[in-house]
């Protein structure tokens, strides 16, 4: 392992070096890559001092180095701990390194690797150093021209960031010269190198420059990335309508790869994808799985302004970046799509990753203050969380403002590697709010909890908030936050009687309202804060039926499931009104996606997040419960609800037809908890005879937890016809491994097995470990096998994939809060990990932070 150095904020220091421009050239051969970088380096003093030049490099082999074109003695450089120290230099000169790499040895997938016969780039946070000697920080911003030399037949498409500078051909090679205009940090540095097909398209900006649109993909799947370049162009247009942000290249170059650690990458001109954000068409992709490329795709070309053009100072400032590029991308998918379902859907994900995140000891602010490694801050913290710090300066700002606000920041800091300081000048400059308070939200960590009371007489309503801050997870105190609030009071017919956004500042806040009679309030509308509310009194079955906001009557359906969830586990009674209020939704005139939300109920992991220790068990008993109670109550009318909407043959992606999809999936899941014969034929029957991808899933996904008969036939018949598609059979593994049958750990052993499954390619990985990671049921079950299996695969991942191992570990996070028998079982698993020799600096600083 290399040294444990824990980084820290405060300790940032202006680069002493900066490099104006950068010449690469790759040449290419089977077994090693030869890089030869030639940069223009200039001192940041200007005393003609002599310095020595610190470059970071991890793993290369250096071959030859010349300062202005003469050769360095090897006493005038020296190479350890993954720095390359250059003595005695100039102010001004002119450094050439030549190296060697190992790019088809490559499995961390940092730097330059090869994912199955495609060289490929991932450069952000610090993969560049894999690559080259370099100054390896976002900070330090040059003009790059890049050449890459490869055998033709082999790599026919040669590609890098910017616009193609030239081409030749020497016999059996070839090369391609790229050269990027635009100033850029070396984490945003990119090279494709294959045997690729493509689609390519085009778009006229609003100033009338005509961009060249290419999508390249393995030789084959052409078809299939169609929609991703809708998604593009769609992308294109909303930027520049909404923040009047345009493209600044000829062309745009996205390639989809197989083995990719996390979704894409935002390359300069040249954006790298995980192929699940890529490839789609009706029959091989879910709904979810189009959604999902839409955003990514939209996130992606989001970033060349919010992220390229104005990037951030250090890795501290990351959400600088994200929160913004999230929130813009939400905005994005909420304008094309159903906004009302957006939200939710959201807040549904930041609820379950986020709010479990900082609710653990792996907790941490939008910007942290220290890391050991930058990879293990790429959180839903940063992300999601970031988003919604983002959202609550729009709200406190109005669209109108918020805009001024972010031309103005465009404006000032254009070209720039800037802090998430500069960009709350911009939104308070322009937005014209003091913005002191509000900046706690990026620098204290935890979800805060606002208790609610209401009081109402002589005709006075009135309203007590109060703001509870968790501790630091050193124990110290924190400050209250500033925050809108957006509320409404209804009257009895759910009409507004009035819509307010408070801002919220102190610990303890009242407001008052002459009102003619009680009101029924109507809290954090639209999710206007990204908070946790405690009500004194609630009306639950009141505005799940009636709030005129979309968001708080989701919000109220939910919170009532979850209590009468826990009034099973605690009294074993199933709570009538809330049972007549779910026949009440069945029978509503909605949105069908917005009735799918309102009908699901609460997840495992909302009632395990409650549970001040945590027992899956009773859980999953009252869950089954409560499904079987309704789906017999109203077996009648789910039945109808199923039959309208089930249309097999409606292979559409436009929303009527995914709206009919969730309806029917989400109705036909709770009625198969039933296990009757005609329901189960149902499923059979859909599985048979629908042609998406989406009712498959579904229908499998009933077979495979509740028959074992069908469950095994349905699941055999859709392997062979998948298992040339990697993409479909990670949702194969994934079906499996969240199973909640018996033997689900020793399929999920044996699946390892399957000449599908491999263990260098992330999306398996995920697939079948993380998912199963997140079984609650196996994971945690008591006699400690899930633990040891999840353990054992985290320690040999390790070895192959540090970034893939550490998150895995993330499934251990929850051991503080397990009770003592599982606690036990954790502890030994997660001691063996940490003490195992040489452990990755990754998969050390999660598993000591959840053990300390
Ligand atoms: N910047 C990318 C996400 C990303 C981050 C790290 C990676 O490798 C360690 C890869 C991608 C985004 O936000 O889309
Ligand atoms: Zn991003």
């Amino acid at each position: 392992m290399s040294e444990i150095k824990e980084i820290y904020l405060k300790d940032y220091k202006q680069p002493e070096f900066k490099v104006s421009k950068c010449d690469l050239c790759f040449e290419l051969y089977d077994d090693y890559t030869i890089v030869t970088n030639t940069m223009n380096i200039e001192s940041s003093k200007k005393d003609n001092q002599l310095y020595t030049l610190k470059l970071n490099s991890i793993d290369l082999e250096l071959i030859e180095l010349y300062l202005n074109d003469l050769k360095l003695s090897d006493a005038r450089y020296s190479y350890k701990d993954e720095v390359l120290s250059v003595y005695n230099t100039p102010n001004k000169f002119s450094l050439k390194i030549k190296n060697k790499i190992y790019p088809q040895n490559n499995t961390e997938l940092e730097g330059l690797y090869k994912s199955g016969s495609i060289f490929c780039t991932q450069n952000e946070p610090e993969g560049f150093r894999r690559i080259t000697p370099y100054i390896d920080r976002p900070d330090v911003m040059a003009v790059y021209t890049t050449t890459i030399i490869a055998d033709k037949k082999k790599y026919p498409v040669l590609l890098s960031n910017g616009n193609k500078q030239s081409e030749n051909q020497y016999g059996d090679k070839h090369s391609v010269t790229w050269f990027d205009p635009h100033p850029k940090p070396s984490y945003l540095f990119a090279l494709v190198a294959g045997d690729l097909g493509v689609i390519n398209d085009s778009f006229r900006t609003m100033s009338g420059n005509d961009i060249e649109l290419n999508i390249y993909c393995d030789l084959g799947n052409e078809s299939k990335c169609f929609h991703a370049m809708r998604s593009l162009k769609d992308a294109m247009l909303w930027d520049e309508e909404k923040y009047g942000r345009e493209y600044d290249l000829d062309i745009y170059n996205i390639v989809a790869v197989d083995s990719f650690n996390m979704g894409a990458m935002e390359n300069k001109g040249l954006n790298i994808f995980n192929s699940h954000y890529v490839l789609a068409n009706e029959e091989l992709a879910t709904d979810r799985d189009f959604m999902g490329i839409q955003s990514v795709i939209a996130h992606e070309y989001f970033h060349n302004w919010t992220g390229n053009r104005i990037t951030c100072r250090d890795w501290f400032q990351l959400t600088l970046k994200e929160g913004l590029t999230v929130f813009r991308d939400q905005c994005f998918s909420a304008d094309l799509n159903s906004k009302e379902v957006a939200r939710i859907e959201d807040v549904k994900a930041l609820r379950e990753r986020q709010f479990v995140e900082d609710a653990s000891p792996t907790s941490h602010p939008i910007q942290p203050e220290s890391y050991i490694s930058m990879n293990n801050f790429y959180t839903a913290t940063v992300y999601e969380k970031g988003a919604e710090v983002i959202r609550m300066i729009h709200t406190l700002l109005g669209e109108e403002k918020y805009r001024k606000a972010t031309d103005l920041y465009f404006e000032s800091f254009d070209g720039q590697a800037v802090t998430t300081k500069d960009f709350l000048w911009a939104m308070s400059e322009a937005g014209k709010v003091d913005l002191t308070q509000f900046e706690r939200w990026y620098h204290q960590n935890g979800t805060p909890r606002l208790l609610v009371s209401e009081k109402y007489e002589n005709n006075k309503y009135i309203l007590r908030l109060t703001q509870v801050i968790p501790n630091t997870l050193e124990g110290q105190r924190q400050r209250v936050y500033f925050f809108p609030l957006k509320i409404a009071l209804l009257n009895e017919e759910g009409k507004e009687i009035l819509e307010e956004t408070l801002t919220i500042s102190k610990e303890f806040e009242e407001f008052s309202w002459e009102t003619d009679s009680k009101p029924i309030l109507s809290i954090n509308r639209d999710f206007s804060a990204p908070i946790i509310i405690k009500q004194e009194q609630n009306d639950y079955q009141f505005l799940s039926r009636h709030d005129s906001n979309s968001f708080v009557r989701y919000e109220s359906m939910h919170s009532f499931g979850v209590d009468t969830l826990e009034k099973i586990i605690h009294n074993d009674e199933i709570d009538r009104e809330f049972v007549d209020t779910y026949g009440y939704i069945l029978d509503a005139d909605l949105n069908l996606s917005f009735k799918a939300l309102l009908l699901e109920l609460p997840s495992v992991s909302t009632l395990m997040q409650r549970q001040e220790v945590v027992d899956f068990e009773p859980i999953y008993e009252a869950n089954e419960k409560l499904q079987k109670h309704l789906a017999s109550v109203y077996k009648d009318k789910l039945l109808s609800i199923y039959k309208n909407n089930h249309l097999p043959k409606d292979d559409s992606i436009e929303s009527l037809s995914m709206d009919r999809r969730a309806i029917k999936n989400r109705v036909l899941k709770l009625l198969s908890m039933l296990g009757d014969e005609d329901i189960i034929d149902l499923v059979k029957n859909q599985y048979d005879n629908s042609s998406t991808m989406t009712d498959k899933i579904a229908a499998l996904d009933i077979l495979e937890n509740t028959t074992q008969k069908e469950g095994a036939v349905s699941l055999s018949d859709f392997y062979q016809r998948y298992k040339n598609d990697t993409l479909v059979m990670n949702k194969y593994f994934a079906i499996l491994a969240a199973s909640e049958r018996e033997g689900t750990l020793d399929r999920v052993m044996a699946l390892q097995n399957d000449d599908v499954y491999d263990e260098k390619i992330p999306n398996l990985v995920r697939s079948l470990i993380g998912v199963f990671a997140r079984n609650y049921k196996h994971f945690h079950s008591k006699d400690g096998l899930g633990y040891k299996f999840v353990a054992d695969k985290i320690i040999e991942i390790d070895k192959i994939n540090a970034q893939m191992a550490s998150a895995l570990a993330g499934a251990f996070k929850i051991y503080e809060k397990m009770n003592e028998t599982n606690k036990k079982l954790m502890k030994a698993e997660l001691k063996r990990v940490v003490s195992t020799h040489s452990l990755s600096k990754n998969c050390y600083e999660i598993v000591n932070k959840i053990l300390t």
